[in-house]
């Protein structure tokens, strides 16, 4: 294929994507309502239209209806992005957690809105659970708090692609504003409580940052259901349980972890090297899972 010009998706809007090529160069391409393009996909642009190069990571969800979503392309790190104010319902962090892992991406908290009344609470709750299984960064857009630790992390290497995933009105926007100031990406009014979510991202846009790397910032959405994913694999991605087989393997190969008899987590749960927190959650997403899987295999 010559004359073709290899580059990046860096901003899908339905009909045209954004691609930026290595020069520098920018160009609004048109392409199919459902062409499956996202924002990463490495493409070749011809006379003929865009090819896209095979994904090296893909991350997935599945949405409140039960329909797949590609959330993005040939991505190294997932930051996950957390505030006191909206609150992350139930098995959101997990779910992201396990979804990261299982694309072969790095997961990392970022708490944000460290400036905020009452906050600390919150952020000790999170470093209580997640402290030792991902790496995490207390933030605060507004401030600076903690920006030059994230930003170092996002850097590492020259190359890392980061993703910022989380409920709407968490401050992704911001956190990339404040990392670059010349973007200005619009944001959302003050979140306030009870209000419900409306995004004032909507689509999804890649980013590169002054101190190396790329971060894509995206719309929020509320759940991050997991796809593809079988029961008996979620203990190995489970934030939490990295330690569960440090004393040996289950008795048995396809153990999930609930009553079987010989094994590893309920040994874990009981010498304190898993918390019971992290098994009871364990526990109610592995009975999501199930369910889900259930639900829209019917579906089918
Ligand atoms: N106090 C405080 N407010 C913040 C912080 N970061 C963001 N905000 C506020 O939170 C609101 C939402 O911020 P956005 O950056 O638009 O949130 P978002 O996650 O990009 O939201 P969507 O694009 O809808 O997904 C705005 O009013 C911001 O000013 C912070 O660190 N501290
Ligand atoms: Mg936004």
């Amino acid at each position: 294929m010559k004359n073709n010009r290899p580059g990046v998706i860096v901003a899908h809007h339905g009909i045209a994507v954004d691609i930026l090529f290595e020069s520098g160069e920018r160009q609004m391409v048109k392409v199919k309502r459902r062409s499956g393009h996202v924002v990463g996909d490495s493409v070749d642009v011809g006379e003929h239209g865009l090819t896209r190069v095979p994904r090296r990571t893909e991350l997935c969800r599945r949405d409140s209806r039960g329909g797949i979503r590609i959330v993005g392309a040939n991505l190294d790190v997932l930051g996950i992005v957390v505030s006191s104010l909206p609150v992350p319902p139930f098995g959101y962090v997990d779910q992201a957690i396990v979804a990261a892992r299982q694309a072969d991406l790095t997961p990392v908290l970022v708490i944000n809105k460290g400036d905020l009344e009452g906050a600390e609470r919150f952020i000790a709750g999170f470093k209580e659970i997640y402290q030792g299984a991902v790496d995490l960064f207390v933030v605060s857009a507004v401030t600076g708090a903690g920006l030059h630790d994230l930003e170092s992390f996002l850097g590492k290497g020259g190359g890392l692609r980061s993703f910022f995933v989380g409920l709407t009105g968490v401050g992704k926007s911001s956190l990339l504003n404040a990392i670059c100031p010349t973007l200005d990406l619009r944001i959302g009014e003050l979140y306030e409580a009870g209000r419900r979510g409306c995004n004032t991202t909507t689509v999804s846009t890649l980013h590169s940052l002054p101190g190396g790397g790329e971060l894509v910032d995206t719309p929020g959405f509320n759940e991050f259901g997991l796809v593809d994913i079988s029961p008996r694999d979620l203990a190995g991605y489970f934030p939490g349980f990295e330690r569960a087989m440090d004393h040996g393997l289950c008795r048995f190969r396809d153990c999930l972890h609930r009553t079987e008899p010989g094994c590893a987590v309920a040994d874990g749960v009981e010498s304190g090297r898993i918390s019971n927190e992290r098994y009871t959650t364990y526990l109610q997403i592995l009975n999501l899972l199930e369910a889900g899987d259930a639900r829209f295999k019917t579906r089918r």
